[in-house]
């Protein structure tokens, strides 16, 4: 099987299975493990923010920082695709007790103008505003990157409503590496940040979520009150070590071999890259073959390549660490036939 549905089923390297034998454990609740302890401050450092937290996904990361932010009753400005208001679960009604203000982003980018309008006016009968979420690379808009002056933009205006703002970075290495930037020059025009080290940097699991001290000590507390506080984890901390130092610059290699999908099957009839591909994310539409998403899938998949949907329409492709050159070729050529 080819698996393109996403970078999230990419296998930890030989160099993690081994760090996480070898990792020096203690209790991470005592803040006693020393693999954690190194890995957030080497996060911290890479995002140029003071501190650190070690998470169990994306989801739960995205979602201490929600609960961490903001107060029950407040709405937060989200983007209307986003994952944070699309794929958890309405975690951010269940859990924060919050409620959305969408704005439709061109590329996942949202107009600072309409992020400065939907900001609620302090009068009895509106919900406060009280978080500006982004996110970048942005998924469902086809993992494209934000622009820096867009974010920079929307940090200004939220900072002079004194508004905090955090950044759904799940990719956030991605849109470095597309940049040709640390990580930290993306950070730098947002109060928090997560990232998956279980996505395209091949770590089997976690995510970090970066900030100051005053909050990474408050999310640190939402984390144990979600059941998110693990003790020898120190075995899972240590591949995401290795992933932040061996597997950053290499995303440059899926970023090409997305390049080369996205060419071979926009010249096949019928099939619409409807995206610009910045990263690793292609969106094909497909209904000009007469097909849904889901039926498209379930044939490719009888030939030996996965991809995932996002509606009835478009297809998703995803390359990663797990995808070579040649399977690249060998998916064309099925797709192709097909
Ligand atoms: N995205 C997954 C699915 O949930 C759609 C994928 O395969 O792309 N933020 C963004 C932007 C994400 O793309 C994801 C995962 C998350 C957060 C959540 O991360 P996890 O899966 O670790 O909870």
């Amino acid at each position: 099987m080819i698996d393109l549905r996403s970078d999230t089923v990419t296998k930890p390297t030989e160099e993690m299975r081994k760090a996480a034998y070898e990792a020096e454990v203690g209790d991470d609740v005592y803040q006693e493990d020393p693999t954690v302890n190194e890995l957030e401050q080497t996060a911290a450092e890479m995002l140029g923010k003071e501190a650190a937290l070690f998470v169990t996904s994306g989801t739960q990361g995205n979602q201490i920082a929600v609960l961490t932010h903001t107060s029950k009753g407040n709405e937060i400005i989200v983007e209307q695709d986003s994952h944070l208001f699309n794929y958890e679960g309405g975690a951010i009604s269940a859990f924060a007790g919050v409620q959305p203000r969408t704005i439709k982003g061109i590329r996942g980018a949202m107009d600072p103008t309409k992020v400065e309008a939907a900001i609620q006016e302090d009068d009895v009968h509106n919900a406060e505003t009280g978080l500006i979420c982004m996110e970048n690379t942005h998924n469902r808009a086809g993992g494209a990157v934000i622009p820096l002056e867009n974010m920079d933009a929307i940090y200004k205006i939220a900072a002079s409503n004194h508004i905090p703002v955090h950044l759904d970075g799940a990719r956030l290495f991605n849109a470095a590496v597309a940049l040709n930037r640390p990580a930290k020059d993306i950070a730098q025009y947002t109060d928090t940040v997560q990232f998956c080290l279980s996505k395209g940097l091949g770590a089997p699991v976690g995510s970090i979520i970066a900030g100051n001290e005053e909050f990474i000590k408050r999310a640190r507390k939402w984390r144990k009150r979600l059941g998110g506080g693990l003790r020898q984890v120190g075995i899972v901390a240590a591949p995401g070590l290795v992933a932040l130092r061996t597997m950053v610059d290499r995303l440059a290699i899926d970023h090409e071999h997305a390049k080369i999908l996205a060419e071979g099957l926009g010249s096949i009839h019928g099939i619409n890259v409807v995206n610009q591909v910045d990263t690793n994310i292609i969106l094909v539409n497909v209904s000009e073959r007469g097909v849904t998403s889901n039926q498209f899938a379930a044939m490719l998949k009888e030939q030996g390549v996965l991809v995932s949907t996002f509606g009835p329409q478009l297809v998703r492709f995803t390359t990663h660490y797990d995808v070579d050159k040649e399977s690249i070729d060998e998916a064309l050529r099925i797709v192709n036939k097909l």
